[in-house]
Order: C-alpha cells, then structure tokens, then sequence
C-alpha cells in the first residue's frame, strides 16, 4: 500500500469506506475518505487494505480479483448485489446473499437446463452450479456428496436447500413421482417445524439433512431426512413478536367448518399457547388474568383474531395440504395429524387451582373439564387417566426396606402448569417425529449407489434470554465451522505442505478451545450438567458457579456483568455465563450431532454461505458492517488469505489423463499420468504462473482450471492442432 493509491478503511456502518493514505505513522495511518475531502481519520495498519482500481468492477469468482481482502470481497459482493447478482464464489464456496424479493428467471425451468453438467465457473455463480458440481463429483468419484448450507437466521439456507433439491431431481430423476415428493415435502415439514420469529417470518426451528439417492445410473431413486433440534420450548411460550409452530395457526384459519367442529376449534387467541407471543394485543409482562381480561377488550375485538399481517394462514394451509396430497397422504392421516395438533392446543387450555385441603394438590378450573375431555378425545386417552397425570406425580416408597410401593403425591398448581407444558411438548415433539418418518416413508428407496445430501441447520443466534436450546443450536455451529476449518483451512495447507508446493501459511481462528470448553470430559459445560442433574437437589446458581470456577481463566467463558448488558440485555449476574462463540459472545442463562458429522466427513462436500443483507428483511438494502461481520464470521476472510496465495482448483494426473485420453494420440497415453500431463501442459503453452505440478496432482490459480478444461472441451479443430503440438513436444 502505498500513498495516493485507493484502500478500504473502516467505516461503522458501511463495514468499509474508500479512501487515500495520507500519512503513515509508527502504529496508524492517516486516511482521507474519497467523498469527504480534508476530514481524515486514524486506522490501524492491519484494517486498512488495498482496493482494487477500479472499484465498480465486479467478479463472478471473487478470487479473480488482484486484491483479495475482507474490503476487497465486500465491496464484490456488494456491487453484485446492488446489481441483483446475489451469488458470488470464492473459489468452490458461493456466497448467496438473501435478496427478500424473487429475481426474475434467476430460478426458471431453463436456469435450471442450462446449469447441466456445466464445469462450476463456466455459467454465472449460482446454487444450480454447487447442486451440478456435487452430482458430477458423485458420478466420478463414485462418491457421495453434501451440500452444507450455513448463515444466520433469515440468511436464505432453507431457499437454497429448496432450490438445490428442486435442481437435482428436475435435472436427474426419473420423471416419476418421487421426483415431485422430495420436493413437496418441504412444505409439510416446515408447517410442522417453522415458525415466524423476530429474525425470520419462516424461521426452521429444527435442523435437517435431506439425503437424494441416486441409483447405479447415477437417477434419483428416493430420498431421506434427518431432523436435529426440534425446538421444544416454542410450542409453549413464544417470545415477544414471535409466534408458535406454523401448522396452529393455519389450521385455526384453514380447516373446513366440519373439522372446526370436530376438532373444537376456535380462533388462537382462544388458546394459551397461541396467545402469549404477540405483543400487538398484549404486552408479556401481562399475567394470564390479564390476557383473559385484555381479551374481552374493545380493542382486542377491534383487531380480530390473532393473525399476522404478513402471513397469509389460509392460503398456507390450502398450500400444504395441496403439498400432503402430493406426498401422498389421505385424509384420514391428514385428519389424524390435525387432531394431535388441536389435542396441544386444548391441553395448554387446562388450568388449575388450589385444592384448599390441608394435603395441598391442585384440581382442575371449572371450565378446564371440557378442554380436558376435548384434549383426552383427540389424543385418544382416557380423561380420568389424563386428569391423574397432570395433577400427581408418581413416587416409589422404599420404606422400612420393604420392597417399593407406588404412592401418588399430589401436585401444586405450579407443578401441574409443568406437567401440562411438558407434556404438551413431548406430545408435539412426538407428533414432529412422526411427520418426518411418514414423509420418509413418501420416498423410499431399496438400494442406492449414492447420495448427495443437503444440510440446513439453524444459524447462530442469540436471543435476549438465551436457553438450552440456544445453546445446542450454536453448539452445533460451532462443530460445524471446526469441520470447515478442517476440510477448507487445515487440509489445504496440509495438502501444500504434502505436495511441496512451498505456499505460505495461514492463521485462522481455530475454535477447537470453544469446543472443548463444552465437550470436554468431567469439566465440560455438557459434563457439569449432567452432573448437576444427579445432585439431589439440582440448581441453577450452583450449576453456573461451578462452570466458572472450573474454567477461572478460560477467555471463551465470562461471567455476566451488567455494564455488558447493553449488548446481552438483561441478565443477572450471577446466574449465568458467557461464552464467546466464533461468530461473537452470547450469554446463556442457566435456568449432542457426531453421527451427522462422521456422515459429513465420508463424503465430499461444498459449501454455500448465505447472508443475511439487512436486519429489516427488505430488498435493495446493504448493511455493510453486519454483512462484513457475517463474512468474517462464516470463516470467508480467511479463505481469502489462503486464495491470494493459493491453488485453490486441483485435479488429481489419473483424473486429468481420464478425462482428456480420448481427445489424444495413442503415443501420449502411453505415457504415465503425470508425464502426460506435463506434456499437455507444455503443449497448451499455460502460463506457468496459472497452475504448480504437486506430487500427486496439478493445481490451478483462483479460475485457471475452467479456463484450461474449456480450450479441451473446444471445437475439434482446435484440438487436432493441439495433438500436433504436443506430439512435437514429444519429439
Ligand atoms: V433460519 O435460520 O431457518 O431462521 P434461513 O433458513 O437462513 O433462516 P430462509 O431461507 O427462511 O432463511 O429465508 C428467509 C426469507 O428470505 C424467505 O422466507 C424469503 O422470503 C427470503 N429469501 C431467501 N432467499 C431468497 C431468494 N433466493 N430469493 C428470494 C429469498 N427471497
Ligand atoms: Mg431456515
């Protein structure tokens, strides 16, 4: 960098802002911004980075730049998309930034044609080019494949798993209805498992891999999903703004007026379940007396049920029972579904009340029998049994050393509300996992060769209250950025290393620590829990401390003080701590995922970053800081680093010799591998700067290996003449 030439600095909103250095000091430099002549600023020397010349030119293949750098790749990705150009690759990983509104054609039955066995780099970036990529690498390697999609919520993963399966099974099924059901399981599964949240109006509360199978012939032959993390604790309180799973609602405002019947169904702010997360009628700190009281409200019957503006409940549900027909669903099991769902509704109805006996327990509200009756009848349970369970709870007696007997201790009403919401929960989760195996059941498969497989999981998040779930949820994040550190950072600079081809190192931030702090053995967040589980009387405060002072110094791990609760909002000190994720710091208040990954690492994979643009989920709006700190946290900057020195195509000598034997003279296939390559190479006249000859494989210059594989694949001609050269060589 030197004085005069253009760089990017640091701007607060803008993540990044063009200017000129104007002074370089002993441990800063004086920037003056392009658009605001004379007003200069300090920035440290390692956030200041050169810009390209021209800083309105923008690349499909962001390596293709002179300069690679967190400046340089945001400004990329940002004028591509002020250009409604959304995906941008970074060598073999695309970067998709959402763009909240349908791009015309970007999506069309003939995107999807000319996307078929077409070389990634060779079409404009594009989640069809991955999805082509991961079912060419299948045929040829005889391997199977995944797609890992991440971001954060709202970022786009599920549009793109959507947009990756509907791809595959168009371009490679069998025109039966498998093809169609892959697809159309997708509505039903997020009916069930999606909910609007403040981040995401169809947030996917669970994770999934779907799996494509694909037969000897390389045609889709059936499909398979794995769910991961149901969101448990939505299906009885919702926060602030958000709303509880989607198939409530719609099936308040969708179902005939013979199932409302059947299934006594009412509007949701009927039900307590329903009613409680959005803020528009009520504000949470309202107790349920005064929800009951709110509802009777002028204003509450003003507004209507509770419905959200932005959701159309009643064309979503016709939609997803369109889809369920598709998938092949009748409607006994469709009603059957239904009726588990209105069974949760009644049973979060269920109130109780003090006995006023000297026993304590609790008995039911007056008005809670019918819910009961309605709730037991669609459950298929026995109202009595039903009653019983909610209100005691079962103890074995061990005393005097006879053998155990079973007494039932009644239940104050706190513990019945419990029993009721765990209940409910473990009913819900049941019902989600039942979903998930009749839609497997939609596309079953006998064997399969292969299979390219699709991971949508939730992004990192943090919340305001930030619980088990959340944690789980980064967690697994978390195990998911190590394994693409492993398969993109590590195993590239091993692969140098191993190739001798004498490229320099790259520093990355390494979370194997954060990791461990969760998983270790006895002193891991998970351990201390389970101990804590065993204690005879558990709790919250004991648990944390015990995390702190097992882990005094451990720079992931603070405890939560209130000066920090600007950013953290609202936690008391002493009862929980912070951990300080790759993708920034959450606190988790106190009050499991190697299957998949051992799958992962069995096959080959790519990887699709999604980004979120803005926070208000609108169109045409660039947040570049947030953006810039999304990129950064994906682990983006520093693939970069190891692009702008590296090789970041490769291809195996047999691979190269396999494919382009047939277009050469016998003489040269006689040759081993390497040498022919060698002498292909030779014969092209590449420029030695493009591409290094490893041991065991050549590797190409950020966009170099499209570019070689299109001159082979030309016109005929042009190859004769190209035989003539390296025949020549060879001479
Ligand atoms: V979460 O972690 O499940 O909360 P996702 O899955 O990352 O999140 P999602 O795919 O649901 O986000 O995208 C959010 C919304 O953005 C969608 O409902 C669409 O309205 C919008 N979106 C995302 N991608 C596209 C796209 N390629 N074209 C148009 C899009 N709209
Ligand atoms: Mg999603």
């Amino acid at each position: 960098m030197e004085d005069g030439k253009p760089v990017w600095a640091p701007h607060p909103t803008d993540g990044f802002q063009l200017g000129m250095i104007v002074d370089i000091g002993a441990g800063a430099l004086t920037i003056e911004p392009f658009n605001r002549k004379g007003k200069t600023f300090l920035a440290s020397m390692n956030q200041v980075f050169p810009a390209e010349e021209d800083v309105n030119k923008h690349m499909e293949d962001n390596c293709s730049l002179m300069y690679l750098n967190e400046g340089t790749l945001l400004n990329n990705v940002r004028v591509r998309y002020s250009k409604d150009k959304i995906y941008t690759y970074v060598a073999n990983i695309l970067i998709a930034v959402n763009p909240y509104f349908d791009i015309p054609k970007l999506y069309a039955p003939e995107t999807i044609k000319s996307y078929q066995g077409r070389s990634l780099g060779t079409l404009p970036p594009h989640v069809y080019a991955i999805a082509d990529k991961a079912y060419r690498d299948m045929r040829v390697l005889k391997m199977s494949q995944s797609i890992i999609v991440s971001g954060e919520s709202g970022a786009g993963k599920t549009e793109n798993t959507k947009f990756v399966l509907r791809y595959l099974t168009t371009s490679y099924g069998t025109g039966q209805d498998i093809d169609e059901r892959i697809v159309q399981a997708n509505p039903l599964l997020e009916a069930f498992g999606n909910a609007k949240t403040v981040r995401n109006n169809n947030s996917s509360r669970f994770g999934k891999f779907v799996e494509i199978h694909f037969n000897e012939k390389n045609k889709v032959v059936g499909g398979f999903v794995s769910h991961y993390l149901l969101e448990k604790s939505r299906i009885c309180m919702q926060s602030k703004e958000e709303r509880n799973y989607h198939i409530f609602y719609r099936l308040c405002a969708g179902a005939s007026e013979d199932i409302r019947q059947r299934l006594h169904l009412d509007s949701p702010d009927s039900f307590r379940y329903l009613n409680r997360g959005c803020t528009r009628y009520f504000a949470s700190k309202d107790t349920d007396k005064q929800i009951m009281q709110n509802r009777k409200s002028s204003e509450h019957v003003k507004l209507g049920a509770l419905k959200d503006p932005l959701l159309d409940d009643q064309g979503d549900f016709n939609r997803m029972c369109g889809a369920m027909k598709k998938i092949g669903l009748d409607d006994t099991e469709k009603l059957d579904l239904f009726r588990v769902v209105a069974g949760v509704l009644h049973l979060g109805n269920i109130d109780f009340e003090e006995t006023g006996s000297t026993s304590g327990g609790c008995i039911l509200m007056n008005q809670s029998s019918q819910k009961l009756a309605y709730c037991a009848d669609l459950l298929g349970l026995d109202q009595e049994d039903l009653r019983v369970s909610l209100t005691t709870r079962v103890m074995l007696t061990t005393a005097g050393g006879a053998k155990g007997t079973v007494i039932k201790v009644p239940l104050r009403v706190e513990q019945a509300n419990n029993a009721r919401d765990a209940l409910a929960k473990a009913v819900y989760s049941c019902l989600f996992d039942h979903v998930v195996r009749r839609v497997n059941q939609c596309f079953p498969f006998k064997t399969s060769s292969n299979f390219i497989g699709v991971l949508d999981i939730a992004g990192f998040e943090y919340f305001e209250h930030n619980s088990f779930e959340q944690f789980c949820i980064n967690y697994c994040n978390e195990k998911l950025q190590q394994f693409f550190n492993e398969r993109i950072l590590k195993e590239e600079q091993e692969l140098y290393q191993r190739e001798g081809l004498g490229v320099n190192e790259v520093h990355y931030v390494d979370n194997q620590d954060c990791i461990d702090l969760v998983e270790a053995k006895l002193v891991g967040i998970l351990d201390i829990l389970d101990e804590e589980n065993r204690l005879p009387q558990p709790s919250d405060h004991h648990f944390a401390n015990t995390i702190h002072s097992q882990h005094k110094d451990h720079f992931r791990l603070t405890v939560p003080r209130k000066s920090k609760l600007a950013v953290h909002r609202n936690v008391r000190d002493d009862e929980g701590f912070i951990v300080r994720h790759f993708a920034g710091a959450v606190c988790y208040e106190t009050t499991q995922l190697n299957l998949l990954l051992e799958k992962l690492r069995s096959t080959g994979s790519s990887f699709i970053r999604c980004v979120k643009p803005n926070l208000k989920m609108v169109s045409h709006q660039f947040e570049g800081a947030q953006i810039l700190s999304q990129l950064q946290c994906s682990g983006m900057v520093s693939v970069l680093d190891l692009m702008q020195g590296g090789f970041p195509s490769r291809a195996p000598f047999h691979e190269l010799y396999n494919m382009y034997k047939q277009y050469m003279p016998d003489k040269l296939t006689r040759l081993d591998p390497r040498l022919f390559c060698k002498a292909l190479f030779k014969a092209l006249g590449l420029n030695e700067n493009d591409y290094k000859f490893g041991l065991t494989r050549v590797f190409f210059r950020p966009g170099k290996f499209a570019e070689f594989d299109q001159i082979m694949k030309s016109d005929p001609d042009h190859l004769a003449e190209l035989v003539k050269k390296v025949n020549q060589w060879l001479v």
